[in-house]
Order: structure tokens, then sequence, then C-alpha cells
């Protein structure tokens, strides 16, 4: 492998950090608000891809948000809606993340990005986290495809986009489904098991390999 390919999302940044401001504005209602919130803004990116009706990932976090706090009774005012979407540009990253990126770069692997959200809410995520030297122009988007994942559309983009041989990269994602989704478009995948408890999908394209953690994966480099 030359390169490895990261999902954004639950991959490298925690989309659960937004409970505790879920909860601040909600008390005992946190946790169900953020889960239902990351389940909802998955189904309305399938549902659009069906439907035929894209609309950029920060419209359909938002939607999911709107959905997620009237399904629970929840009042939510413009403000507190603002504050919840605002954190989805300072999501926390995984502790294994700056370290396993760092061992990577340091042994020559092209590293980038491939993720649902639009170019914009990525490179302020990228940023805030302090991540923007890892992925300099390497930071792609289901928004030139216009279809949300997991489209072979959406992965197909990656071997022109960083001009490396399909067989040569590498993704890797904690979300199953989208892990299933690369390996059916044919790219070696790595799934990320931070939890162990994570169950697999019923879908038929397993990870080629399953990791611990983005620093299991140096070892996984071709040999120069
Ligand atoms: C991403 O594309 C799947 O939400 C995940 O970043």
């Amino acid at each position: 492998l030359k390169a490895f390919v990261f999902d954004a999302y639950g991959t490298l940044f925690d989309v659960f950090s937004v409970t505790s401001l879920c909860e601040d504005l909600f008390p005992g209602h946190g946790k169900e608000l953020a889960n239902s919130w990351r389940k909802k803004q998955l189904e309305y990116s399938w549902l659009r891809s069906l439907m035929g009706r894209y609309r950029g990932f920060w419209g359909v976090t938002e939607d999911a948000l709107v959905y997620s706090a009237k399904s629970l009774n929840l009042e939510i005012t413009a403000n507190e809606r603002a504050q919840l979407m605002d954190c989805y540009l300072h999501l926390a990253t995984f502790p294994d993340v700056k370290p396993g990126l760092e061992e990577l770069e340091k042994i020559g692997m092209h590293l980038a990005i491939l993720s649902n959200g639009e170019p914009e809410m990525l490179r302020a995520v990228v940023e805030n986290a302090d991540l923007s030297n890892f992925f300099t122009d390497t930071i792609f988007s289901v928004e030139s495809v216009k279809e949300f994942k997991p489209s072979p559309r959406v992965y197909d983009q990656l071997s022109s986009g960083l001009k490396i041989n399909k067989r040569e990269i590498g993704f890797v994602s904690a979300n199953n489904w989208d892990v299933n989704g690369a390996s059916s478009a044919g790219f070696a995948t790595f799934w990320i098991q931070r939890s162990g408890f994570e169950t697999s999908e019923e879908l038929g394209y397993p990870p080629t390999h399953v990791v611990n953690a983005i620093t299991d994966l140096r070892r996984f480099r071709s040999p120069k």
C-alpha cells in the first residue's frame, strides 16, 4: 500500500463528542439525542441518495438534528440548534488519531480523507483538530459525485484523485457499513474496532483487515 484513506466522522472524529452539549441543553436526554442525531443523519444520507435528491451533509446533519429533537419532544431554539451544529466543526479526535497519522507520515505513506462531509465543513473540523498538515490537498468529499457513501461512485474517485493505483490504496473506517461499501468497490479495507463491541454488518463485503487503532496500520506498508 502507498496510501491510507480515512473516513472522517466516527473514524477520525468522535461524532459522540456532541453528547455533553446535548446533555447541557437537554438534561437527561443528551445521550438519546446524540444517538438519534447520528442515526438519522446517516439514514437521511442513504434516503437522499436513493431519491436522487442530494443535499450537502451540513444540511442533512441539521435536518437530522431537527427531526431527532422533534421525535424526543424537545423544544430546540434557533440558537441551540446553531450551537449544536457548531459542535460538528469542533469534534474531538480519538486518542490514536494523531500518533497514528504521525507514524504513517514518517514512513512515507500518502494520507487522505474521503467523507460524506462537504469540503468546507471537513476543512474546518480538520483545521480545528490541528490535523491540516496531514491532509494538504487530500480531502475528498462526496460533493464531487453528489451521492453519499456507500455509493461506489464515491470511493471510485480516489484513484484519480490521488493518482495512485487502486490496488495500492487502503481505505480505513470505523463504520462497518462504510468498510463494506469500499470493499464492494474493490479497495483493500481496514476496519477499526476501537471498543471491540461493534457488530459486523451482514452485507457480504467484509474488511480485508481488522485493527484496533490507527496506530496499528503501519505494519501494512508495502516493502520498499
Ligand atoms: C463520513 O463519511 C461515514 O459519516 C461518515 O465521514
